[in-house]
């Protein structure tokens, strides 16, 4: 399925119904009074977060959402009906933008979380209601309110705890395939992935965490090479990211120079981003030597001392990829130590 992580649309609630001018007519009963009943109030429109949904593509074909109208009232006192509320389903990561002033509405995280974004219009009030001991038989009426109108920016940052970053043909879907439930498309091209997607890495029936993996990054993507850059906002909301990066390379000057690469692209994009907690892993180890594995641990933790782990896995070849997935758990369940 397409994936879309912005949207614009448009809300309008719905409007009040008007008060009711009516008198009572009934046989023997002249001159009955006021019997015009309250309008209806205008429908809402709310927003939900739902854990089954996991892009904004519905918002590219329906932009215009509007609210129930309420009901006119009507004589012998009958109020109109409400219009109904609209609840509109959105992922859970869904940050709620007002167009016109930029402003954050809300960021709805959990699933099932609900927020107000416009309010049905106010019901008109019926005749009866301005009936008094001076004025008995009132022709006034109030019309029913309009709902608000409101445009909106709908931006969605998934959820994940862990992101997946590198080259493209790193290997980083062959690792989520490993270690979640995640099933993308894998390769031997570059960009194979072309959106970011999910997986729940479970390791008992109630311990898990969710891995994003998302397209390679290559140097230049901040001007728009390869698949730029924007999707790694996708790993804003990570506590930690894997680094994977391929060992099977000719050199380790390469491989050094593609960690900088990547480290670099990161910190252009974001500078919270890039202070995250990083691990390195080091991916294929299936096709090379030991002892080039070590020399390349021991260059990596020279150049590039901030980094807090190194890990060495054959994503394809499923060689350490549990113990992986373990100390993973570990880290999130106790936050980071
Ligand atoms: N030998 C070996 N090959 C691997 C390993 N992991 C991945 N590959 C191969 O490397 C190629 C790229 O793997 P992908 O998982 O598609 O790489 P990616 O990082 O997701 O690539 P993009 O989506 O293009 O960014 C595929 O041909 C995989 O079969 C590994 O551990 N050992
Ligand atoms: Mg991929």
């Amino acid at each position: 399925m397409k994936f879309i992580d912005e949207a614009k649309i448009v809300v309008i609630a719905g409007k009040g119904g008007d008060g009711c001018l009516s008198f009572r007519r009934e046989k023997y009963i002249p001159h009955g009074g006021p019997d015009g009943g309250d309008g209806g109030n205008g429908g809402s429109i709310f927003l939900q977060a739902s854990a089954s949904i996991n892009t904004l593509i519905d918002f590219s074909y329906k932009r215009l959402f509007q609210g129930q109208n309420g009901q006119p009232g009507q004589g012998k006192l009958r109020t109109g009906r409400g219009g109904v509320d609209l609840v509109i389903k959105v992922p859970c990561g869904t940050k709620v933008f007002d167009a016109e002033v930029n402003m954050l509405l809300g960021d709805l995280l959990v699933d099932e979380e609900l927020i107000l974004i416009a309010r049905g219009g106010k019901r008109g009030l019926g005749n009866t209601r301005f009936k008094s001991s001076t004025n008995r038989a009132p022709r006034k009426i109030t019309h029913g309110a309009l709902g608000e109108q409101r445009e909106l920016v709908l931006e969605l940052n998934l959820l994940a705890d862990v992101g997946l970053l590198g080259l493209p043909n790193a290997g980083k879907s062959t690792l989520i395939r490993a270690i979640s439930n995640s099933k993308p498309k894998i390769a031997d091209y570059p960009f194979t992935t072309l959106h970011p997607n999910l997986g729940v890495c479970r390791i008992e029936s109630d311990r898990s965490f969710v891995v994003a993996d998302v397209p390679g990054l290559v140097k230049g993507a901040a001007i728009g090479i390869g698949m730029g850059i924007t999707f790694l906002k996708h790993l804003q909301r990570t506590k930690i990211l894997l680094h994977v990066v391929d060992i099977s390379i000719i050199s380790i000057e390469e491989i050094l120079s593609n960690i900088n690469d990547i480290l670099e692209e990161l910190s252009g994009f974001d500078h919270e981003l890039a202070a995250k907690p990083q691990w390195i892993v080091l991916n294929k180890i299936d096709l090379v030597d030991k002892d080039i594995i070590e020399k390349v641990i021991s260059a990596i933790r020279m150049r590039f001392s901030d980094v807090k782990k190194i890990s060495m896995v054959s994503a394809m070849k499923r060689i350490d990829t549990e113990k992986l997935k373990l100390s993973l758990m570990h880290y999130i369940e106790n936050n980071g130590i």
